[in-house]
């Protein structure tokens, strides 16, 4: 006899871990540590959301430490404490033998895990911290690579690679739920946190972007500090109809939107930071990973942004991503502004 409880115990029991393996269609040890990371990952997540959910109540949750991180930036407690529950959950899990954060200016080599621990992450704890003092949503971005090699000099340099080069990838994203999407090369899944499970159970399996969009979300205090291209691409949308302005100043929020309802995020240089603001490998490479699966794009606006090799750890880049189209007419853009100044050059004696 069928049990109409049927398809709701088995939505409840397809946890991230579970997931994963049904996903490789293995339980090789490949599988079986990637896997254990995102559960860990995952873990991760609950214990920094339960932090958030009461950071008005509990001392030293809300607010700054006084110390300026290695990008120049003021750090914030949630920054630190969410790094450290990071380090927390994989030190001694024998998976991963060095992180790398926005938060340390060196990765985190982890000796004792690093004979069997095969893989790095790279992440970035509290992503859009500057929401966290006025309970707005904020997100974590998570990226594995495949560790080179364990010979401690080597430690951080071979994390110097392409964004193709990552095995996995996503982002927890803390809003009136806590939700981890995540691609692990074979398209883009999406769970909820059940605080009643203390699980994160699948609520959207293969998500597809819409290959257009009617949202641009774009920091447009920087008007004046932009490139004439990027200035042209909002003048056109600002006289087009079916677009729609949407930012957080959080990216990990306004991904997940764009993710679901289609259009394009931008982040590009401005005269200030000519190469924005946002990080390559722990930010704006797990998001190019993750769209791309999800069959979107993401761009420097001159190249495919999973093809930018990094030439240092905390090394900043211009982003464009999101649905197809918008991010080909972002790129049409520039190309046409490039053109322009060459033919400049042509006729200037
Ligand atoms: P953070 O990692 O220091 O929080 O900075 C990254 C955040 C992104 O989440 C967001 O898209 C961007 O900074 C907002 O920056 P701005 O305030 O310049 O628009
Ligand atoms: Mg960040």
């Amino acid at each position: 006899m069928e049990l109409s409880y049927d398809y709701a115990l088995d939505r409840d029991c397809t946890t991230l871990s579970r997931h994963v393996l049904q996903q490789l269609q293995s339980f090789g040890p490949e599988a079986q540590d990637l896997s254990a990371i995102m559960s860990r990952i995952a873990l991760a997540g609950k214990i920094i959301s339960r932090r958030l959910s009461r950071a008005g109540l509990v001392e030293g949750a809300l607010g700054f430490t006084g110390d300026i991180n290695v990008q120049g930036e003021a750090v914030k407690k949630m920054d630190l404490f969410a790094n450290e529950v990071f380090i927390a959950v994989f030190k001694q899990s024998g998976l991963v033998c060095q992180m790398a954060s926005e938060e340390m200016e060196k990765p985190y080599y982890i000796p004792e895990n690093c004979p069997i621990g095969r893989y790095s992450l790279l992440y970035d704890p509290i992503d859009g911290s500057s929401n966290v003092d006025i309970n707005l949503n904020v997100g974590s971005i998570f990226s594995i690579r495949q560790q080179a090699g364990d010979d401690p000099e080597q430690i951080g340099a071979n994390l110097l690679q392409n964004g193709h080069h990552q095995l996995a990838s996503g982002y927890i994203l803390y809003g009136p739920s806590t939700m981890l999407v995540y691609s692990i090369g074979t398209g883009v899944h999406s769970f909820t946190l059940d605080p009643s499970l203390g699980e994160f159970i699948l609520s959207s399996e293969n998500v597809r972007i819409p290959n257009h969009g009617p949202i641009y979300s774009v920091n447009e205090g920087n008007f004046w500090q932009w490139d004439d291209a990027i200035r042209d691409f909002i003048r056109y949308v600002h006289r087009h109809e079916g677009y729609t302005a949407r930012y957080s100043g959080a990216l990990v929020g306004d991904i997940h939107r764009i993710l679901f309802q289609g259009g394009v995020f931008l982040y590009p240089g401005t005269l200030k930071d000519p190469q924005g603001k946002l990080r390559l490998l722990y930010e704006s490479a797990p998001l190019a990973f993750l769209i791309e699966q999800a069959g979107g794009a993401a761009s420097t606006g001159v190249r495919p942004l999973l093809n930018e090799m990094p030439q240092y750890l905390h090394q900043r880049t211009p982003l464009i991503i999101g649905s197809k189209e918008d991010v080909a007419l972002v790129e049409s853009f520039i190309e046409e502004r490039i053109k322009l100044d060459r033919d400049k050059l042509q006729v200037t004696p």
